[in-house]
Parts: structure tokens; sequence; C-alpha cells
């Protein structure tokens, strides 16, 4: 998968994708990730990527030009038919797990960056395939959800993950939140691990688990049953 991110903080994505799985998925080649600074795509000396609404009110709308240039840019040397545009903005779908594996399948992926008080409409009519926001809360720019859909995305592409159970059995997915876990010692401080994990006896412990994940379920996230 190709995925090219168009921000006005490209910096902000360095340190993340340098770590940890989307690092190892990098250098294995599963994914390569492309930073594009949209200042880079303004036609202007002061390099202006956004402007003041028509019609007032306060705050700055994100400008058309720049982001149809960049899009056009990376669109124009993609040999991907495979290709999406995502906008990530308050307005959005909200991201579940589902999106995830839909957008999983995509050979080429253009997201872009929300801020300031939103984006020129014109971008969302003529220009974006989907707009995609990670939950009911205001950030401060469509960095850090762009960082969170890359994460969950690099994860479901074919061998990033070592271990191919890890990826049926979720939470999320399989409708239950996990059990309990624990790992030595059997006795911390006083507390002990509940006396049936230690039993050996596995069929015991996957009822115990499988009770523990639905009470938890339960009291939690009744919305998933
Ligand atoms: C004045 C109304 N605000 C909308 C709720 C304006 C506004 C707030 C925050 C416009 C942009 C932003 C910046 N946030 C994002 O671009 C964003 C976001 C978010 O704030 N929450 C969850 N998901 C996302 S995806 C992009």
């Amino acid at each position: 998968m190709r995925i090219d991110i168009i921000t006005i903080f490209p910096k902000m994505f360095e340190p993340v994708l340098r770590e940890s799985i989307i690092k190892r998925a990098q250098s294995k080649g599963k994914v390569k990730i492309y930073l594009h600074n949209l200042r880079d795509y303004t036609l202007d000396k002061h390099r202006k990527v956004d402007d003041r609404p028509f019609g007032g009110g306060c705050g700055m709308v994100m400008s058309a030009e720049p982001i149809f240039r960049a899009v056009e840019d990376i669109k124009s040397k993609s040999k991907s038919k495979k290709l999406k545009a995502v906008l990530l903005c308050p307005q959005g779908e909200r991201l579940t797990q589902k999106i995830n594996k839909r957008l999983a399948k995509y050979k080429h992926l253009i997201l872009i960056c929300g801020h300031y008080e939103g984006v020129d409409e014109r971008v969302r009519r003529y220009l974006v395939d989907e707009e995609i926001s990670i939950g009911d809360y205001v950030l401060t720019g469509g960095e850090l959800p762009a960082m969170v859909l890359v994460d969950a995305l690099v994860r479901l592409l074919p061998g990033v993950l070592g271990d191919k159970n890890s990826l049926n059995f979720e939470s999320f997915e399989g409708n239950l939140l996990e059990y309990p876990q624990y790992t030595r010692p059997s006795e911390f401080r006083d507390m002990r691990v509940p006396e049936v994990l230690l039993s050996g006896d596995h069929k015991k412990i996957e009822e115990w688990r499988r009770q523990e994940s639905l009470k938890r379920t339960r009291q939690r996230r009744p919305d998933l049953l």
C-alpha cells in the first residue's frame, strides 16, 4: 500500500512513522508513506493555505487551490487504479474497524489533514472521495487522526503482524471486550492471580475467560452486545 499525506505540519508525523510497527512495515516494504507539505503547492509568495470565509464569521477556511493541486499532482503520478482521497475532518464518518478493513484493501490512499475552522466546500464536493472523523471530540487538526488511521491500516496489511491469530479474535470485531490478563508472578504484593488460570484446566479457563469478557462488556460497553 502507498499512503500520501498532505499536511501543513509534515514534521509532526516523522517521530510516529519512525517507530514500532509502522517503521517495521515500511522497512519490510509493506507500506510506503510519503509526506507532502501543503505550502509547497501554493502559488503566492507567502505560501498561504487559508483565507477568510465568504459571508463573514470568525476563523479561517482552508483554500481549495493548494489542496486540489496537491491531490492532482499525487494522482497524476500514481500507477494505481485503486486509489482513494480521504479528508480527515470533524464532519466525517466516524472511524470504525469496519472502515479500516475496507480502506486497507486500497493500493493507494491520499490523506488530507483538515485544519482551522474547516475546508472550502469544493474540496469535499469535487475532490475528496471520503471524509473521516476519529470521534466526537475537538482536536486542532487532522494530523493526529491521520496517524491514527495509518496505524490502524498498517497493522491490517498482510505480513505486517507476525502472528495471524492476533488479527482474528479482536475486540471491537468479535464484539466482546477482552478478558482479564495476568502474567508472572502469581502473587504480587498480596494480590493473587485467579486460581482458575493456574489450574491447567484449559476447558475451565476458556469458560472463565468468556464469562469475564461478557461481564466486562455488559458493564462497560453494552452497546457492543
Ligand atoms: C467550529 C466548529 N468546529 C467543528 C467541530 C471547527 C473545527 C474544529 C476542529 C474544525 C476543525 C478542527 C480540527 N479537527 C480536525 O480537523 C479533525 C478531527 C477532530 O477534531 N476530531 C475528531 N476527528 C477529526 S479528523 C479531523
